[in-house]
């Protein structure tokens, strides 16, 4: 057994040597999770309030979870799709009733669930819809994040996730996004052969749109005979109060309030959360008439649809329903936004709070250019929260959805007396 590293210098200075330095992390070394809580290396105790950026929804290490990773890994992990597997099947037919769909094409990480759907789309675009052969248009939003491969930054507007690392896929289209007038403009091209879209911008700055927005882009999507592609990597799973951000098909009992704004996508991508933060599992949902245009041959890999991941899937959807966290998402969620509102009253520090369930953020009222956001993570750390900034002056609070009230207000007390602090001191 490889002896780990015992201090979080160490462990830091380990990373800084071996490791490429593509991230720039808080500088706290986690050694242990559970629920809504992570330990660091010395034993210090924090709340987790971002959840790996939405993958640990049922909370760090879920019992339920790990012992179907466990109990599988002991039998079969991977087959490759060379050959069946006994647990395949079983999760295809899981996944499509639970969100449903008739297909689900599955892959491993968010970024290629994207690439994914992006092909289906294009190919559908070719053998449906008639648009001539490497003439389809898609079209995206500003702002977006949907990934960090060559074709998926190709459309980012983030010049520090693209400079240097041309040349680009064509055939994409970015407009504003939250602008259904733009997009309807954009859908005049008879080319567009789909429309990429996050319900609710995270990498943002969770950027909510307007309540019509997704319907509007459902709706024109329809009327152009384009396919609406709902990127629910970091949005889905219960993270904004329902079981998808377009106020999706919940399989719970109860009826949401929200059912009768449900718009239903043509492929739907999920990651992240769909493994609970144990295993990196994504998929590609949509229904025959689009999935058929994937036929042997034209797409594939190693460990897309493994045992291992189907099992670990299955068992992590089915806590989402059993411990009811979208409808704990939704109220800790009201609970959150109305202590920060009230908070904002007392302090300059901060303009406003937004977003949905438990996808949260706080506008810093300074410079995006300054270190004010990061500072107060930092301080935040030190108190024993865990938060990161997004873009500059935005901090993304994301925490498990199976905190209970209690823990959610002893975190509020903690994120108001830091900033207060930290009001004080500057
Ligand atoms: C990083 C952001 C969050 C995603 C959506 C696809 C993907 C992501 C809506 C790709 C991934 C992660 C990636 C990670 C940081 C994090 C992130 F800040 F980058 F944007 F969550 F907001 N669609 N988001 O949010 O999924 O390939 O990573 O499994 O790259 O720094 P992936």
């Amino acid at each position: 057994m490889v002896e780990l590293e015992s201090s979080s210098q160490a462990a830091i200075e380990l990373e800084n040597r071996y490791g490429a330095h593509n991230y720039h992390p808080l500088p706290v070394v986690l050694s242990r999770g559970e629920g809504v809580y992570v330990w660091d290396v010395e034993g210090k105790k924090y709340y987790d309030f971002l959840s790996a950026y939405s993958a640990v929804n049922q909370g760090h290490c879920h019992p339920r979870i790990i012992n179907a990773l466990r109990s599988q890994a002991e039998k079969l992990t991977l087959t490759s799709r060379a050959f069946y597997s006994n647990v395949l099947g079983q999760y295809e037919k899981y996944i499509t009733t639970y969100f449903g769909f008739d297909k689900v094409l599955p892959m491993n990480t968010g970024a290629e669930a994207v690439e994914t759907a992006l092909k289906i789309c294009r190919k559908w675009g070719y053998e449906k819809k008639g648009v001539p052969e490497n003439k389809g248009q898609i079209i995206v939003f500003d702002q977006n994040f949907h990934g960090r491969t060559t074709t998926i930054i190709s459309f980012s507007g983030d010049m520090t996730a693209k400079k240097n690392f041309g040349p680009f896929t064509h055939g994409f289209n970015k407009i504003a996004y939250n602008d259904t007038e733009a997009l309807q403009e954009a859908l005049q091209n008879e080319h567009v052969v789909g429309v990429l879209v996050e319900p609710i911008q995270g990498e943002a700055g969770v950027n909510v749109p307007n309540e019509d927005f997704i319907h509007n882009v459902a709706r024109l999507c329809k009327e152009y005979n384009a396919l609406f592609i709902a990127d629910e990597i970091q949005t889905g799973i219960a993270r904004t109060g329902s079981m998808l951000a377009v106020c999706g098909n919940c399989t719970c009992s109860s009826k949401c309030e929200r059912q009768s704004t449900y718009v239903r996508p043509d492929v739907l991508i999920l990651g992240k959360a769909l493994s609970g933060g144990v295993y990196p599992v994504s998929a590609v949902l949509a229904d025959d008439t689009v999935m058929e245009v994937i036929t042997p041959g034209t797409h594939g890999s190693t460990f897309g649809g493994n045992p291992l991941a189907g099992a670990v899937a299955m068992e992590a959807l089915q806590v989402v329903l059993d411990e009811r966290l979208m409808e704990n998402a939704r109220k800790l969620g009201e609970l959150f936004r109305k202590r920060m509102d009230d908070f904002i009253k007392t302090t300059d520090l901060i303009s406003m709070v937004r977003g949905k369930g438990l996808l949260n953020a706080i506008v810093i009222n300074d410079h995006p250019d300054s270190s004010t956001a990061w500072d107060i993570c930092m301080s935040l750390k030190d108190n024993g929260l865990l938060a990161k900034p997004t873009h500059g002056n935005i901090i993304r609070f994301a925490p498990p959805l199976v905190m209970t009230e209690d823990e959610l207000h002893e975190c509020c007390d903690i994120i108001e007396r830091t900033i207060a602090d930290f009001e004080k001191r500057s």
